[in-house]
């Protein structure tokens, strides 16, 4: 298939134009293909201006002054929770407590609901693909507690061993699952509502790491039954330092604080304190204001586009990209079929290091991630180091990737491959 038979479900040249460093060069008369954006993504406009007129005409603290500019900024913060909730369809916006992103609410419910219910001799099951920042919180409590870590493998297809995970939650003292949605070295998409069902049947919680979902597909936290789901901002069109947990309402109130501070308490004396109502007993001292704000104006953004849409058409520029990326003699691709995949494409090419290969790319103006990701074990199991990597997002094309694909047909003719 060529990519004049590709067909977009939106208008790509209208959503390019509206993130402003789509139009930059990446080197002099050499235009930006940024394919970095499972590490994090770019910003529209309309993001940008809101943290723009925040700082320029509205900035105060939330939740405190009875001026009229913290009255607009605390209603401009749970204007933004509101949206979120909506977003991942929570029941209610009680259940969405604002972090600085996916690694801060994973460790938020290792810090919580993990310090105050897993005790030695139970078990927390984790998989093979998780990005360390779903092991080594984990890792972290496990030393401290006693309980035990177990992986769930992942076969090499890059899809996971769901065989031992029913085995896993068959034959052992299981507490809580902690999964990722989509890896964000091989894309697969796990089946994590059935994965939730099978927990529950086990008497099990399960935590769902969304970072590389939320911003790429419809998301129904009812719908998957989930415990606990984290995401972060920047992965999806959001600022930085900024991102969401999400919680079952008798699991959060449940929950003892984590970090102390001003408005997570309802009542302070020397001898002690009680604790202020959800989501602010979970956001300890001055939150990230202007970046919640952002985050709801990119979830405005995102679900004006519609997130159907979005996935629609990551899927097809990625069925495109592994049809490229499968010509290039001496490419090895991870990963499953398409099918069972969002956006990220993860590669190595024969005698070439990933880093070269990363180098050579960004000289034409490719920009992608080489390295491990943050996912050491998954490399392991691959037997590899380090892998070079593809991600695309809601406003990248068909010739973008094949100006990836002739980007490492240079790399291999600099090799001399
Ligand atoms: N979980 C997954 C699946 C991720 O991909 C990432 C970031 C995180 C958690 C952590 O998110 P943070 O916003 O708290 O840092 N992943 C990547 C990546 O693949 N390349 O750079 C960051």
């Amino acid at each position: 298939m060529t990519q004049m038979d590709r067909l977009y479900p939106y208008d790509v040249k209208a959503v390019r134009a509206d993130f402003p460093i789509l139009a930059h060069e990446h080197h002099p008369g050499v235009p930006l293909v940024y394919l970095d954006n499972a590490a994090s993504s770019q910003k529209p406009r309309q993001v940008i201006e809101a943290l723009d007129e925040y700082y320029r005409t509205y900035n105060a603290n939330v939740h405190r002054g009875v001026h009229k500019l913290s009255e607009a900024a605390t209603m401009a913060y749970e204007t933004a929770r509101i949206k979120i909730k909506k977003f991942i369809n929570a029941p209610s916006r009680r259940q969405i407590i604002f972090t600085r992103g996916t690694t801060e609410g994973i460790n938020l419910v290792a810090n919580t609901w993990g310090r105050a219910n897993l005790r030695p001799g139970d078990v927390v099951v984790a998989t093979v693909m998780e990005h360390h920042s779903n092991i080594v919180p984990w890792q972290i409590l496990a030393e401290q507690i006693g309980f035990t870590l177990r992986f769930v493998p992942v076969l090499p297809d890059g899809t996971l061993d769901l065989d031992e995970y029913a085995r896993l939650l068959r034959e052992e003292p299981v507490r809580l699952v902690t999964v990722m949605h989509v890896s964000n070295v091989l894309g697969t998409i796990n089946p994590v509502a059935d994965m939730a069902r099978q927990a529950h049947e086990a008497g099990a919680l399960i935590l769902v790491d969304a970072a590389q979902s939320a911003p790429h597909m419809p998301l129904d936290v009812q719908a998957l039954d989930v415990d606990f789901l984290a995401f972060s901002g920047h992965k999806m069109a959001g600022p930085t330092g900024i991102g969401v947990l999400y919680g079952k309402r008798e699991l959060l109130e449940a929950m003892p604080p984590w970090m102390g501070g001003g408005d997570m308490i309802s009542r302070v004396t020397l001898e002690g304190s009680t604790w202020n109502e959800l989501p602010y007993k979970f956001e300890a001292g001055t939150p990230s204001i202007a970046q919640a704000i952002g985050l709801g104006v990119a979830v405005d953004y995102l679900s004006a586009l519609g997130m159907d849409k979005i996935q629609a058409h990551e899927h097809a520029l990625t069925e495109y990209a592994l049809e490229r990326l499968a010509e290039i003699p001496g490419i090895t691709l991870y990963g499953p079929d398409v099918a069972q995949r969002a956006g990220v494409t993860s590669f190595t090419l024969d005698g070439v290091h990933p880093h070269d290969i990363a180098q050579i790319l960004d000289s034409v103006g490719v920009a992608i991630r080489a390295g491990h990701h943050c996912a050491q074990p998954l490399h392991d199991f691959f037997g590899i180091p380090a892998s070079a990597r593809a991600s695309y997002y809601l406003y990248n094309t068909f010739e973008e990737i094949d100006a990836l694909a002739n980007g490492l047909i240079k790399a291999r003719m600099t090799f001399a491959l």
